[in-house]
């Protein structure tokens, strides 16, 4: 018996073949496959959105569904000292590689898309590749990035911070979660040593260039009318925490003028964050409280509350902590502006242009591992798939099929491009 003979390397610097040959219909059933395995993870049975959080068992489920689909394809699959998994197309140490990726995790009451659609897309478009018989002149590596969201631990793009060395090993396994747990404790329970976790600069070292695809988290694309679009920035970021204090009393016995209760303090806080967000012209949000004793009987002994700013640029975030100063606010993270690398953003431009597709840039005031990398110096784009509704970090978060397949179709471009030159 013979082998069919494959078909002809596609030649670097030529044009792909047409999406809406068979490799396209390669990448489409990954899409949709993968797709379907993933919708029942850590989906809440009332339809209220997602709940992936670090180092559960929902993300020992994802992690695990990455390592088959890297078996699946006979790809290597590594896991860093920071917890992040990778999966090489071609031997990661002859590189440096291209990585494209995103993450599995989710806030609480998370949507499908954010993050889930850079991982799918990626292994569609590695399965368009191979369709294609594209011969990569690098490794190509497929990255999930752990603990994205920071919405157990509080620290947001703690798999890529702890990998790049801004995030210390010691602070992270000292952080606690809603039930007092640290991240060492949840590490152990996970069946890894607490002790591994720290920078890795031979993973680092792998990465040539990053391309994470991701959903937009806006309606930018709605507005132009492209299905995909190109990163250019990432505004500046932080977290801080406020801790309110009060004198815990009984709820029946003790007369209003006599209280200390920091519920009103938290009312005030939030009025604060509002009026010093508009006049400084930037995002600020009370996302996250925790109340103790909690309890409906009880005039509270302390409320903490977690606020978020961004904006354009770092003045206009200064200027926010500043008209709050008097609460104290105290830093849990910061991510300085992040400008992606120029030329990376025209060579993707270029791949999506040859696949006859355009490609608006975008900025957006929602953070990404991609902007950890940079920060870290690796080359960096981005690639947003259109949201029809705009909403994010919401079970309405939202990409129609048709863009998805677009996106695979945008990603694979990119990569062919990056990989061959
Ligand atoms: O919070 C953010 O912007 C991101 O989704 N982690
Ligand atoms: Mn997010
Ligand atoms: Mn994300």
């Amino acid at each position: 018996m013979t082998r069919p003979e494959a078909p002809p390397a596609h030649a670097a610097g030529s044009p792909p073949p047409d999406l809406a040959t068979g490799a396209a219909d390669v990448g489409a059933a990954t899409f949709r496959r993968a797709w379907a395995d993933l919708a029942p993870v850590g989906r809440s049975p009332d339809g209220a959105g997602y709940h992936r959080f670090a180092w559960t068992r929902e993300d020992h489920a994802l992690r695990e569904w990455f390592a088959g689909e890297a078996a699946a394809r006979g790809l290597d699959l590594v896991t860093d000292r920071a917890g992040n998994q990778w999966a090489w197309w071609g031997d990661p140490d002859a590189g440096p590689g291209v990585v494209t990726g995103s993450h599995l995790d989710s806030v609480p009451g998370g949507g499908a898309f954010d993050g889930p659609l850079g991982v799918v897309s990626a292994f569609a478009a590695l399965d368009v590749l191979r369709a294609r018989d594209v011969r990569p002149a690098r490794p190509l590596g497929i990255a999930c990035f752990g603990d994205e969201e920071g919405a157990r631990f509080g620290v947001a793009c703690a798999g890529s911070r702890l990998l790049t060395g801004v995030l210390d090993p010691d602070r992270a396994r000292g952080l606690r979660d809603a039930d007092g747990t640290t991240m060492a404790d949840a590490l152990a329970t996970a069946g890894r040593n607490p002790s591994d976790l720290g920078p890795d600069h031979e993973a680092l070292a792998r990465v040539g260039a990053f391309v994470e695809l991701h959903v937009e988290q806006g309606r930018g694309l709605v507005h132009s009318g492209d299905p995909v679009g190109v990163g250019r920035m990432i505004w500046p970021h932080g977290r801080w925490r406020v801790d309110l204090r009060g004198a815990p009393n009984h709820a029946g016995t003790t007369p209003l003028a006599d209280r200390d209760d920091p519920m009103l303090d938290l009312a005030a806080f939030v009025q604060h964050v509002r009026a010093a967000a508009l006049d400084a012209g930037a995002l600020a949000t009370v996302g996250k409280v925790r109340v103790e004793p909690n309890g409906v009987n009880a005039i509270p002994s302390q409320v903490t509350a977690w606020l978020d700013v961004r904006a354009e640029d770092e003045r206009r975030v200064r200027a926010v902590l500043t008209a709050l100063a008097a609460y104290a606010p105290h830093e849990e993270s910061w991510t300085p502006v992040t400008v992606l690398d120029a030329d990376l953003a025209d060579e993707v431009a270029t791949a999506l242009g040859t696949a006859g597709l355009g490609s608006p840039r975008l900025g957006t005031g929602a953070g990404h591992d991609a902007g950890i990398l940079a920060a870290a110096g690796v080359p960096t784009a981005m690639l947003f798939v259109r949201n029809p509704t705009g909403v994010s970090h919401a079970p309405a978060e939202s990409a129609d099929e048709a863009d998805c397949l677009t996106g695979v179709g945008a990603l694979a471009a990119a990569l062919e491009r990056l990989l061959t030159r």
